[in-house]
């Protein structure tokens, strides 16, 4: 209460006792209001609640969860939507601990985000003297951001944010800590002083021009090949240059391959889009542009099988590479053209230097990857279309895909192993940066949070395709939905458990096996406690017509549906990373 006071006091006016004064709370604010920073996403305590109703009251959205780590997933998918930082608030200690998870997650898949928790007496943390909350967040959050700063004084708060912002934005994106201690907060200066402490960050992400010479090698690459291949990653959604992407595209003819974050950067109806032909592409094509995809176990590391190679070789193709982090060049295969700047500078030089007299790709190459694909969508259609009861991942993707196919602005999100595998697959996407998923650590526990993020951030509908057991790592922030009344409709695919439900005790006793849940629970009733909208279907005909509804109303829904135990295959397309299977393969 008397911090409430503090911060409630705003600038007190001048007085015969001195000029008008201000406190670390005010100007914290006033930071991120110069910086055009509108919403906050956190979970309250010691010492930030009058941080955050202080927000409130200065006209800052602030979205309260009910576990840090969603509010941080909700901050890092807001900075990949929209450029600008997700900002996460969080108390000391363990409320920092649990956004850490995030704030991790942000730096490895390159979300711009900044993770603010407020912390205890530095003198007492540095003696280890057991202050309330205690401990060195600082050093502990710098292996997962990609900087960490403390601001000590109220007079470089200024600074001290724009550091944070240039940090979360420049270059490659990623996650930033900023440690502010209780007492800051408390610190009071002059009023007049503490406006022209402020900094608007000037150009925070400048644009890096490639170098004329890397633009020609890159060119020269390109035009050697017979058969080239154009890989985005959600890099290349990132950087928001759609317009030059899709010009790169067209205008050279070659087959594209987008990753599973930069799909819908062009439609995936695109004739050019070889995602159904996606195995014979890699293993064929001589040459590959990657642009914002990084060569790591998503790509198979550029090598072996996958690729056309032997195992563990790197394959006989040619590489150009275009990202901003000039040290991701050679970094699993060698990189014959290296291209390092931001991707709407180095495409719109591609662009200029190919010219109007660019050879489109060879039409042989461009007829077999269309024959491939043609051949694979047709295979494909018999699963797709069949209509088993209990429905499996594909009868209940099929409903899936045919009503978004009426929304393209809806955002998906997308998480589980065989939920996240086959949507990933099945649900064409028309529109850029609509689809927010598990990303490159194939993490699970994203999906309410990233839910959160997309809908506040956009005020779209948003659609979460949740493997059951993926649900459960964010489910408690259906309370947060419902709250804030966001239009957001979760589809769990419910198999009772991990991967499928099917799993036995070996030895009989009455413990379950480690992948099994609850039979036939009703997630839909989760919802209804707090208001609303649940639904139980168990047919592709009642899953389009419930997600049909639930996108329509606006309102918070969640719909329970009954996938068949025994679908799927444990670890999803992972299958291979077990220790099990690969000991058994080898
Ligand atoms: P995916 O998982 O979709 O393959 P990654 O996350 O592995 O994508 O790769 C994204 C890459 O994009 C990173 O190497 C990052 O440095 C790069 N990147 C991000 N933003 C930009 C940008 N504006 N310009 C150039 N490269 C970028
Ligand atoms: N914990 C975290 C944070 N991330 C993970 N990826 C895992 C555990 C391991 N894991 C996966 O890789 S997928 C998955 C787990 C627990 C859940 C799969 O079950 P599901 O999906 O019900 O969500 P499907 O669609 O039924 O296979």
């Amino acid at each position: 209460m008397e911090q409430n006071q503090v911060a409630g006091s705003a600038a007190q006016s001048e007085t015969a006792a001195g000029p008008a004064l201000t406190d670390g709370f005010h100007v914290v604010i006033e930071a991120l209001k110069a910086n055009d920073i509108d919403t906050i996403f956190g979970l309250v305590g010691i010492p930030i609640t009058d941080l955050a109703r202080l927000a409130q009251a200065q006209g800052l959205r602030f979205i309260g969860f009910r576990h840090e780590q969603h509010a941080a997933n909700a901050a890092a998918i807001a900075g990949f939507i929209t450029q600008k930082p997700g900002i996460a608030l969080t108390v000391s200690a363990p409320g920092f601990l649990n956004g850490l998870v995030a704030l991790a997650n942000a730096t490895v898949n390159c979300f711009p985000m900044i993770l603010i928790s407020g912390s205890s007496e530095r003198e007492i943390v540095d003696l280890q003297q057991g202050d309330y909350e205690e401990m060195d967040q600082l050093n502990i959050a710098k292996p997962f951001a990609k900087a960490s700063f403390r601001v000590n004084h109220i007079e470089d708060i200024g600074i001290g944010f724009a550091r944070a912002i240039r940090a979360a934005l420049s270059g490659r994106p990623g996650g930033v800590y900023l440690d502010l201690p209780a007492k800051l907060l408390a610190q009071t200066m002059p009023l007049e002083a503490a406006k022209r402490s402020l900094v608007k960050v000037v150009d925070p992400a400048p644009r890096q021009i490639p170098a004329p010479d890397a633009v020609a090698r890159a060119l020269d690459v390109l035009k050697g090949s017979k058969r080239p291949l154009i890989l985005l990653g959600k890099g290349a959604a990132y950087a928001q240059a759609d317009e030059a992407i899709a010009a790169l595209i067209e205008r050279s003819g070659i087959p594209y391959l987008p990753m599973s974050m930069a799909k819908g950067l062009l439609p995936d109806t695109h004739p050019q889009s070889a995602s159904a032909a996606r195995s014979f592409v890699l293993a064929q094509a001589d040459t590959v542009l990657l642009i914002g995809a990084r060569l790591n176990w998503l790509l198979s590391h550029g090598k072996g099988a996958t690729w056309g190679a032997e195992e563990k070789q790197w394959a006989s193709k040619r590489f150009v590479q275009i990202d901003i982090a000039a040290t991701e060049m050679d970094s699993n295969v060698p990189i014959d053209a290296p291209l390092v700047g931001d991707i709407g500078s180095c495409v719109e030089a591609l662009l200029a230097a190919m010219g109007g007299d660019f050879a489109r790709a060879d039409p042989s190459w461009v007829n077999a990857v269309a024959e491939k694909k043609a051949k694979n969508i047709e295979k494909m259609s018999a699963s797709l279309n069949a209509n088993p009861s209990p429905m499996n991942f594909h009868s209940a993707l099929r409903a899936i895909r045919d009503v978004m196919r009426e929304h393209p602005d809806v955002y998906l999100v997308n998480e589980g192993a065989n939920t996240l595998d086959y949507a990933r697959s099945i649900i064409d996407m028309a529109k850029p940066r609509k689809r927010l998923d598990s990303g490159t650590r194939g993490v699970m526990g994203i999906g309410m949070g990233y839910a959160i993020g997309a809908a506040v951030t956009s005020g779209k509908p948003v659609v979460a395709i949740e493997g059951d057991s993926a649900f459960g790592f964010s489910g408690m922030e259906v309370e947060t939905i419902c709250r804030y009344n966001l239009p957001i409709t979760t589809v769990i695919f419910n198999n009772n458990g991990v991967y499928r439900g099917t799993d036995t005790n070996p030895t009989g006793g009455s413990d379950v096996a480690p992948t099994v849940f609850v039979k036939g629970a009703r997630y839909d009733k989760m919802i209804a406690a707090f208001g609303g909208i649940g639904k139980h279907v168990t047919t592709p005909d009642e899953l389009a017509a419930a997600i049909q509804e639930g996108i329509r109303s606006g309102h918070p829904t969640l719909i329970n549906a009954v996938i068949d135990e025994r679908a799927g295959t444990e670890s999803g397309r992972l299958t291979n990373l077990n220790p099990q299977s690969g000991a058994k393969k080898s």
